[in-house]
């Protein structure tokens, strides 16, 4: 049953988002003492980003034991205690199956090291091409190199993220078993299905030297090759045998391939996280950010919703900055907070809203280096710093890119510790949470809170917005307009003004939702109008 084409999935990232025993570090019981706040949002599911055994190198997607807790979010009890208490809410819970790469601290990678044991093929081990140079001349995610000499087996592994994140050698069936029991672990348990991490890059072909390229050199070699695409049909063997729910973050990915990876009929994945309209406000790569382009924008939404049957719907999430400081108005918070709002919950697809993105939580406010966490802003300063870039450019670039943006603990209140922690936060909370909060939002029946709430519920109660076919009808400058429409239910138009200035429509039709509260509507739109039209 495909409960997910109804649904509204609501990310959460652990670490930042409640605090349950003072050590300033999110939790298993946190998130349980929060639920309440995601059935009244209306989210039909969580997300979980990984809340396995991790050395934390980075936040867990660097995982050490697939089949426990990290201690720091609590046990495995908690975990079957919120699976419980989410049920119970009629929320299900996504894990985060993280399956690239492990932690250098997994016992198979520990084992592997030793070229006679069991596991010595469970990685991609490679010898260097003499007087000191590495296997091949790939370069990583993270922006260094991706090859890490282990002096106990006299080799180098591969790995595409950060040094202790081994990728795992896809050419040996083992891997792929011991894949599908730990699905099955966490299918017994209860969970729903997953978000499989960068789940498109799993089999490299060979490890030949790639073509030179600003980004990823060697990409090639991995990138959406059928080798992955024969992996995830025999996963699938075990995600049908739960009826278990599957969306998959592909990087790099074309809507061509991303048909290939979900069509219905080939028995892979539900849908995909794609990046291309993530890329909106780059130029070459994320580091190099350019002035957001609203119609470049509308031109990718659009691409995406005519090419795949059904998408992952997104804004944010914790590997990018904050949509409201990023495709909003500085201007006009609230009223552009409410436009990405529509934009996100009136398309054709599944929306997944990623937490404190219900609030309008915005960028950090960090002004140093030393206040970030995250190991690709660490990892980049290095780089740059190497290349002799001076430090304030270093800032400049690494500011509004860094994952910390959106990392920062979720402001529940305005006091200190943000209604977070009782203690002193892993990571900075924002100092606007003063004015940004759910505790003043729930008060203001004109909050961006309470608009969420309130489209999430049309949504669910409107069949066209859920499952209507997508029709474009305007794209300019700073328009957007496009209709949804479903035999047999009236269709419904959606107008979005990209811009600090006022702008013109031809669309006409009864006022259903306006985020400026009008009740007619003559194809005028102020700042940052949203309109839903009947
Ligand atoms: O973060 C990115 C853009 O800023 C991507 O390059 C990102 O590294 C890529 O999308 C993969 O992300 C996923 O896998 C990483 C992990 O660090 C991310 O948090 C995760 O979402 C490695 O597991
Ligand atoms: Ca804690």
């Amino acid at each position: 049953m495909a409960w997910w084409k109804d649904a509204v999935i609501y990310q959460i990232y652990p670490r930042s988002f409640q605090d349950s025993n003072g050590d300033g570090i999110g939790d298993i019981p946190g998130i349980i003492s929060r639920l309440d706040h995601i059935r009244d949002l209306g989210a039909d599911a969580i997300w979980l980003s990984p809340v396995y055994c991790s050395p934390n190198a980075d936040n867990g997607y660097d995982i050490s034991d697939y089949r426990d807790i990290n201690p720091e979010y609590g046990t495995m009890a908690d975990m079957e205690r919120l699976i419980a208490e989410a049920r119970r809410r009629d929320i299900r819970v996504i894990m985060d199956l993280v399956v690239n790469h492990t932690s250098t601290e997994h016992w198979w990678f520990r084992q592997s090291r030793d070229k006679t044991s069991a596991y010595a093929d469970y990685y991609c081990w490679a010898d260097g091409r003499g007087d000191g140079k590495l296997p091949n001349n790939w370069t990583g995610f993270f922006g260094e190199d991706c090859w890490e000499f282990d002096p106990q087996r006299c080799q180098y592994y591969l790995h595409l993220f950060a040094k202790t994140q081994a990728d795992l050698n896809y050419h040996n069936p083992a891997v792929v078993e011991e894949v599908k029991d730990i699905m099955r672990f966490w299918l017994e348990k209860g969970v729903a299905g997953f978000r499989c991490d960068v789940i498109n890059i799993l089999y490299k072909d060979s490890l030949e030297n790639g073509k030179k390229k600003l980004a990823l050199t060697g990409s090639e070699h991995y990138l959406t090759l059928e080798g992955t695409h024969e992996i995830l049909r025999e996963f699938r063997k075990v995600w049908d045998e739960f009826d278990a729910f599957t969306v998959g973050e592909t990087v790099f990915v074309t809507p061509r391939e991303a048909q290939d990876l979900c069509g219905l009929d080939r028995r892979e994945l539900d849908m995909v996280f794609s990046f291309e309209h993530m890329e909106c406000d780059q130029v070459f790569i994320k580091w190099f950010k350019t002035k957001f382009k609203p119609r470049k924008l509308f031109a990718c939404l659009t691409r995406w919703q005519k090419s795949l049957p059904w998408n992952a719907l997104y804004l944010e999430n914790h590997d990018q900055p904050r949509s409201v400081s990023r495709f909003g108005s500085r201007a006009h918070p609230l009223e552009s907070g409410k436009l990405l709002a529509t934009l996100l919950l009136t398309l054709r697809g599944t929306p997944f809203i990623y937490q404190g993105q219900e609030i309008g939580m915005t960028n950090f406010d960090f002004t140093r280096l030393r206040q970030l966490n995250d190991v690709e802003s660490l990892n980049v300063d290095r780089v740059l710093t190497r290349l002799h870039v001076p430090q304030g450019l270093r800032w400049r670039i690494i500011a509004p890119t860094s994952r910390d943006n959106a990392r920062t603990p979720f402001q529940w209140e305005g006091g200190d510790g943000a209604g977070f922690t009782t203690g002193r936060a892993w990571l900075g909370i924002n100092h606007n949470c003063k004015d940004v909060n759910l505790a003043a939002q729930e008060e203001d029946p004109n909050s961006l809170f309470h608009w969420y709430k309130d489209l999430i519920a049309l949504r669910r109660d409107t069949k066209v917005l859920r499952r209507g076919a997508f029709i474009p009808l305007e794209s300019t400058r700073q328009v957007f307009a496009y209709r949804r429409e479903l035999p047999g239910n009236d269709p419904l138009t959606i107008v979005l003004n990209f811009s600090d200035n006022p702008a013109t429509t031809a669309c006409r039709g009864t006022v259903l939702r306006d985020n400026y509260g009008r009740e007619t509507f003559d194809g005028t739109l102020q700042p940052w109008e949203a309109v839903i039209l009947a």
